[in-house]
């Protein structure tokens, strides 16, 4: 990339021909995968707690150092199922800096979901506040740690301690990843986890709750399957929500590749650090490589006052070459409905939040993207930066011309 009419936002062809998204899918060893499908098959054994599933269950809490894993068809359907179990109702503090999933678990039965400030260091829950917007109908708090990068555990659980509040985890994110070196999962009285495609280890869709709480776990798998707690015997209200074989058979296989995936993701995220280094106004996210993590999302913050060109133009010129960067996780759940309505003033208890949203910006990496690609988008990143402020006047010079205006 040399001169700003290259650029496909101003009419040239895009710099890749296909589209180069954030969360392609990591895929297991595919003779693997069709063999562990082809049992499936012969056993006719398709759903309802099959032999794949249980194995899943016993190998992922076995990783994860947790008693129980209670596998799910997905992780908003876990987080439900989760939220219900452990009793929660009237109003649980959340971040909004998060996919809406966790707010929607929530309101879905009924519950308040209450949005907190986070740390614009760790991107998670700021601890202090948390306190602040506890109420007499407040149950419980739900931390998410987002990218992976672990909650202020030891901070959130005092609180809950000390006002008698339910923690749960949003570790959607987390799936590998450590905290002062125990895994994610076993912290507070669960956490839900999503094997979504579009997440370092999956299942095609998938989540689950796992929780070293005999109680909360033998409840959650009631739920999960219409509350039978025998052939012709309800004694709960539950819903479906079970993972089915072929769901656990991919994740097997996945399990297998997981050390790949987030190698992969690693020297991605190692790659695009460097190659990022020293354009100003761009900031990539770090992780703590003392700790576990996937790395499976690369962050960055686009300081517009510095860059010269905002966030949204830098995307907008992004998708127009093929590199579909999202916003994640853009503009915030209480900035969407039904919560804008519900709650019109939210957002000013949310200054970090809307700061962060407002700058967040999420590149491609994984299994699907390989360094030579990622040293031509941190190109084109840098191209686009140094000419921020002429870019800016040429689109909008070109959308001015397409308007016809002077
Ligand atoms: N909590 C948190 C903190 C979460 O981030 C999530 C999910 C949940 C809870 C709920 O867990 P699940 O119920 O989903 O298990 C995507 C995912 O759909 C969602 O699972 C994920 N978080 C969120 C962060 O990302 P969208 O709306 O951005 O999806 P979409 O369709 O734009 O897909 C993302 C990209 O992935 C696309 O650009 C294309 C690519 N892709 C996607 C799929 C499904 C592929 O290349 N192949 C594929 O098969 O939400």
């Amino acid at each position: 990339m040399r001169r700003i009419q290259d650029l496909a936002i101003l009419g040239a062809p895009p710099l890749f021909p296909e589209p180069l998204h954030v969360g392609r899918p990591n895929l297991p060893d595919r003779d693997q995968l069709l063999a562990r499908i082809g049992e499936v098959l012969d056993r006719r054994w398709l759903t309802n707690d099959g032999p794949c599933v249980r194995e899943l269950e016993e190998r992922v809490s076995a990783f994860l150092d947790v008693r129980h894993c209670v596998a799910m068809c997905n992780g908003t359907v876990a987080l439900e199922i989760a939220i219900r179990a452990a009793g929660l109702s009237g109003e649980v503090i959340v971040p909004s800096l998060t996919f809406v999933a966790t707010a929607h678990a929530l309101q879905w039965q009924q519950i308040t979901p209450v949005f907190c400030d986070v740390d614009p260091r760790t991107h998670n829950l700021d601890v202090a506040r948390v306190e602040e917007l506890i109420t007499p109908r407040t149950t419980g708090i739900i931390g998410v740690h987002l990218w992976g990068r672990p909650c202020d555990v030891e901070g959130l659980e005092r609180v809950a301690r000390r006002r008698d509040l339910v923690v749960l985890y949003d570790a959607a994110h987390a799936f590998g990843c450590s905290h002062r070196g125990r895994m994610i999962g076993s912290f507070g009285h669960g956490e839900v986890l999503s094997f979504h495609a579009t997440k370092v280890f999956n299942t095609l869709e998938g989540g689950a709750l796992v929780t070293n709480d005999d109680a909360l776990a033998g409840r959650a798998r009631l739920m999960r399957n219409f509350g039978f707690e025998g052939y012709d015997a309800v004694g709960y209200i539950g819903t479906n929500g079970k993972m089915n074989e072929i769901s656990a058979a991919t994740g097997l296989a996945g399990l297998e590749c997981l050390d790949d995936f987030v190698a992969a993701n690693r020297r991605n995220h190692e790659r695009y650090r460097r190659g990022l280094a020293g354009v100003p106004g761009i900031t990539v996210l770090r992780y703590d490589d003392a700790e576990r993590c996937n790395y499976q999302y690369v962050v960055s913050e686009v300081e517009e006052r510095l860059t010269g060109i905002g966030r949204d133009r830098l995307v907008e010129v992004l998708w127009a070459e093929n590199v579909m960067a999202r916003r994640y996780f853009y503009p915030g759940c209480h900035a969407m409905e039904p919560y804008r309505s519900y709650f019109p003033h939210a957002r000013l208890l949310l200054p970090e939040t809307e700061r962060l949203a407002a700058r967040l910006m999420t590149l491609p990496t994984g299994t699907a993207v390989d360094e030579a690609t990622v040293d031509r988008v941190c190109e084109l990143v840098r191209f686009v930066v140094a000419n921020g402020a002429e870019v800016e006047r040429a689109v909008a010079r070109v959308r001015a011309r397409a308007l016809d205006m002077p």
